[in-house]
């Protein structure tokens, strides 16, 4: 099963490239299975309407799913090579597509934003924006420096990102190490607990100045499902309440979208066996990435 049913061959009119990586070693849970997101994913799709919330036809959308990341769960290296491979196939074959990345748990974000990051030629005007309940912040954790909880430490560490371009948003678990790091670092996250203090469009506005403010023009989306309000997204392994709702998430996406240029984005740490019968975090998880395709899309296209 494909996502909604996209073809699988990126051709000259190709423009948004989605895959998964199943893949949930890295995360800190006991039972993860993360892993199986990717599928479940595409397997709620058959079942969800084929226009967005604004009225886009979704089979008009350019999107092509190519399947998953070979993955040997134990194996992080190799595993760290076949999904930046994979990533360099796909711009083999048509340089100005849009990655999108279903994990899996948040580490499998890394080599994705690592590989666009260094292949994108300026540096200068690439960010990245984290929705998260946590900062990830952690130098190690559990089985060493990489961990779905060391992500945001690692993207950090990488030479072309320092805090005028990586923004943490939605936290609201944060532990006293990484608060330390991000104090000493100086990196900015805004908590959930602002958006209620500031009202969402001020929220919005934050976010856009904070890249603005720093000539950021490209930008890297990572999306944990965490940061949405567990009640709404019960389906991941770190519940913690006073999130993001769909909407607000929605409509934060959407001024992004179209204030900036969307260079890839990945969606992480949906966890099906923890979901509600009626797959309400498979299909939230669905319709954020179609909803966001759309506004990349409108984007592209009109402006
Ligand atoms: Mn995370």
């Amino acid at each position: 099963m494909k996502f909604y049913d996209f073809g699988e061959v990126i051709d000259s009119k190709s423009k948004f490239v989605l895959f998964g990586v199943p893949w949930d070693y890295l995360t800190s849970i006991k039972a993860p299975n993360s892993a199986i997101a990717p599928q479940k994913i595409r397997e709620v799709t058959k079942d969800l309407a084929l226009t967005t919330e604004m009225g886009i036809e979704i089979p008009n959308l350019e999107v092509v799913d190519l399947g998953d990341v070979q993955i040997e769960a134990l194996e992080v290296d190799k595993n760290l090579k076949e999904i930046k491979n994979f990533i360099y196939h796909i711009y083999n074959q048509k340089r100005d597509v849009i990655p999108i990345m279903i994990g899996g748990d948040h580490f499998c974000s890394f080599p994705v934003i690592q590989t666009v990051g260094d292949l994108f030629a300026d540096k200068d005007q690439f960010g990245i924006l984290i929705f998260d309940a946590h900062l990830d912040l952690y130098e190690e954790w559990d089985k060493g420096i990489y961990s779905h909880a060391t992500i945001s430490h690692r993207v950090f560490d990488l030479d072309y990102v320092n805090n005028n371009n990586i923004l943490i948003v939605g936290t609201r678990d944060i532990d006293i190490p990484e608060l330390k790091i991000a104090k000493e670092e100086k990196i900015e996250h805004l908590d959930a607990y602002q958006l209620q203090d500031y009202g969402l469009n001020r929220y919005i506005q934050e976010i856009i100045n904070f890249f603005t403010n720093s000539k950021i023009k490209f930008l890297y989306v990572s999306i944990d499902i965490d940061v949405l309000e567990p009640s709404i997204a019960p389906g991941t392994g770190f519940a913690i309440p006073g999130g993001l709702s769909y909407r607000e998430l929605w409509t934060i996406l959407r001024q992004v979208a179209n204030e900036l240029k969307i260079v890839g984005f990945d969606l992480v740490e949906v966890a099906p066996n923890l979901d509600l019968s009626n797959n309400l975090t498979s299909n939230l998880a669905a319709k954020l990435i179609i909803e966001f395709i759309s506004f990349i899309s409108n984007n592209l296209y009109f402006k």
